[in-house]
């Protein structure tokens, strides 16, 4: 399987987050990726190849101008302004009662442009992000050209950002804007499965009143579990894409056995569908060590994972999302992709 990575992901390194009370490292690091990246070379999963670059186009088919042109600027707002040595973060949200109405400030429109204080801007933000997009975009053109499967190793992750709005680690969607990209070439219906142990709150709200794109995820409950806002089970879309979209949030510890029926029945939903492509948000922070999360996944699982959704049939274009069991992100990961090949 083709393997799509560039360095650049290292630009983006967010010193802290907040976490009970406390400043911590960013659980989202760079190391991640090299883990990742190790794996897929240790296990000899194919080609690594550097993304090339389709510019801005794609991804303004998903996201907002105004956000876009705030994102790409921000860093450099916040040095001007005389801040240069920590990171850019929100602490005001347009929440119940006060007015969403973009104000003029870069705190104002850190604030109004997300969701929570989990998506620090530094001085390489801008870069990293930009090319986790390409990076997708690249794995979603070999997937155009008729490769079977291939492996976006984006990072940042994308799919809790929406078409204006940042968080959850998430800047842009890369999972949106690569399915963007298939409808745009000439598919007529992608499915995304969202496997990551959050909620794809971002991927959700994009395709929400759409049919041309099926949403499917399976994640800790939204009653318990981040975004805490979205995720339920009765979300099913709206409009035109009301049935398409597919929630299954699980409880507290679920293990292998509960998360399996809910891939079982995310699965039969895509199958009905008959996508011409299925994208993976491959989250693998369902793992039973994950210092953020709550289920009970083990390493051999994945490669479980990996063999149902290849029995889909369908090319199929795994894109890199969570996981901060930093040491084990790649062995879960990459048996997800030696379960769909060796299917
Ligand atoms: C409090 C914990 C916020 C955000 C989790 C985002 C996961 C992305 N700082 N957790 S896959
Ligand atoms: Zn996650």
């Amino acid at each position: 399987m083709l393997t799509i990575y560039s360095d650049d992901h290292r630009l983006h390194h967010g010193r802290c987050e907040l976490i009970d009370g406390e400043l911590k490292p960013c659980f989202e690091m760079p190391s991640r990726a090299d883990h990742v990246l190790k794996r897929v070379r240790d296990r000899a999963l194919g080609e690594v190849r550097e993304p090339g670059d389709f510019g801005m186009q794609p991804i303004a088919r998903v996201h907002a101008g105004d956000y876009l042109e705030f994102l790409e600027g921000a860093w450099a707002r916040w040095a001007a302004e005389g801040n240069p040595d920590g990171d850019l973060l929100p602490f005001t949200w347009p929440a119940r009662t006060l007015r969403a109405v973009r104000p003029d400030s870069l705190y104002g429109q850190v604030g109004y442009y997300s969701f929570d204080g989990g998506a620090p801007i530094t001085p390489g933000t801008w870069q990293a992000v930009y090319s986790s997009a390409q990076v997708a975009l690249t794995g979603q053109q070999a997937i155009a050209q008729g490769a079977n499967s291939a492996f976006a190793l984006c990072r940042p992750p994308g799919h809790h950002a929406a078409a204006d709005l940042m968080g959850g680690y998430c800047y842009l969607n890369n999972a949106a804007i690569a399915a963007q990209a298939c409808l745009d070439q000439g598919a007529l219906r992608v499915a995304i499965l969202d496997v990551d142990y959050h909620h794809g709150n971002g991927t959700q709200s994009i395709f929400y009143n759409r049919n041309d794109v099926l949403v499917t995820s399976i994640h800790g409950d939204p009653s318990f579990e981040f975004p805490f806002f979205l995720g339920y089970a009765d979300e099913v879309g709206e409009g035109a894409g009301r049935g398409f979209n597919y929630n299954l949030p699980l409880a507290a510890g679920s293990d292998w056995a509960a998360w399996s029926a809910a891939l079982e029945s995310a699965c039969q939903r895509i199958a009905a569908y008959a996508p011409d492509v299925v994208l993976v948000s491959l989250g693998v922070d369902t793992f039973k060590e994950d210092p953020i999360s709550q289920f009970k996944l083990d390493s051999p699982d994945y490669l479980r994972m990996g063999q149902r959704i290849a029995a889909l049939g369908k090319p199929t274009l795994f894109i890199m999302e969570g996981g901060y069991a930093v040491e084990e992100i790649g062995i879960n990961a990459v048996n997800v992709l030696e379960g769909f090949q060796g299917a």
